[in-house]
């Protein structure tokens, strides 16, 4: 049976992904900061198939490594990591960006997904088989007004997630990159700081991908033969033609 993380497993796709990969034949480690909400749903999922939780933050590289170490033997053998904690904080001009709204996405979308990398890695690599998929983003593949260093955050992504794939080839490990367009979670409340009326905006007059929907795509990434690598796969919703581009119905 293979043991899946999944970062940022607390909302949004990490959550999604959970509820997806626990109708499979899986055990699964479930990673965020909100302890609630992860025994929450462990208590869902665990009736299904085995569950264990990690509550972390990704920017805590101490943290990281004494999570990581501290898993049960049923559960210390990861072949799957999905590194999908993130978000966007803030959508500023960079003249007027927030000096903490940088150092939140820069550590956790790209420092954070390292950490976690960096303590999973040794046991894929000493086994010479293992599956990384990096939530990354179209913000990753365009940049667009005021998403700067959001955008620097998630092109840093799509870099390490090549370059995981360069130097991770000798050991057989699979790494690619899922990368979304706009998806309604819990992303833009955090990017507007509870600004529902403006996060809820984001999302009218046009169907946005659900969570759902990376789930299934994750799902089948992870499940393709062992000769076959998902290495970069963008979506968008079909309302979607670039990040400034949408389609609305208002
Ligand atoms: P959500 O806000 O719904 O989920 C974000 C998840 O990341 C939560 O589970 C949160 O858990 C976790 N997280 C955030 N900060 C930290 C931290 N410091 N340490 C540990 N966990 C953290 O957003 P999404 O599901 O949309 O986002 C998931 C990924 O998808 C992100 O990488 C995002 O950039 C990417 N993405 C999203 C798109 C969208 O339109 N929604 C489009 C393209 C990419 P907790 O708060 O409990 O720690
Ligand atoms: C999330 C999608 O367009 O808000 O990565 O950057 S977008």
């Amino acid at each position: 049976m293979k043991t899946v993380l999944i970062t940022g497993a607390t909302s949004g796709i990490g959550r999604a992904t959970a509820n997806l990969l626990a109708q499979h034949e899986l055990k699964l480690i479930l990673c965020g900061r909100r302890e609630e909400r992860l025994e929450e749903i462990q208590k869902d999922l665990e009736s299904k198939i085995p569950v264990h939780t990690l509550n972390f933050d990704v920017r805590d590289r101490d943290m990281v490594i004494s999570a990581i170490e501290s898993l049960p033997e049923t559960f210390s053998k990861i072949d799957v990591l999905i590194n999908n904690a993130g978000n966007a904080h803030g959508l500023d001009p960079i003249d007027q960006g927030d000096i903490d709204d940088w150092d939140a996405m820069l550590d956790i979308n790209v420092k954070g997904l390292l950490y976690v990398s960096k303590a999973v890695l040794p046991g894929m690599v000493e086994r010479k088989s293992g599956h990384i998929i990096n939530i990354g983003s179209t913000a990753g593949k365009e940049v667009y007004p005021n998403g700067n260093v959001y955008c620097a955050s998630k092109h840093a992504v799509d870099a390490i997630n090549q370059g995981m794939r360069i130097d991770l080839n000798a050991y057989g490990i699979r790494v690619g990159a899922i990368n979304p367009g706009l998806v309604q979670t819990e992303f833009s409340q955090v990017r507007f700081k509870g600004d529902d009326a403006r996060a809820d905006k984001v999302y009218q007059g046009y169907q946005p991908l659900l969570p759902e929907d990376i789930a299934e795509l994750i799902h089948f990434a992870i499940t393709r033969p062992p000769h076959v690598n998902i290495a970069d796969l963008v979506v968008m919703p079909t309302a979607q033609a670039s990040s400034t581009i949408v389609k609305k119905v208002l």
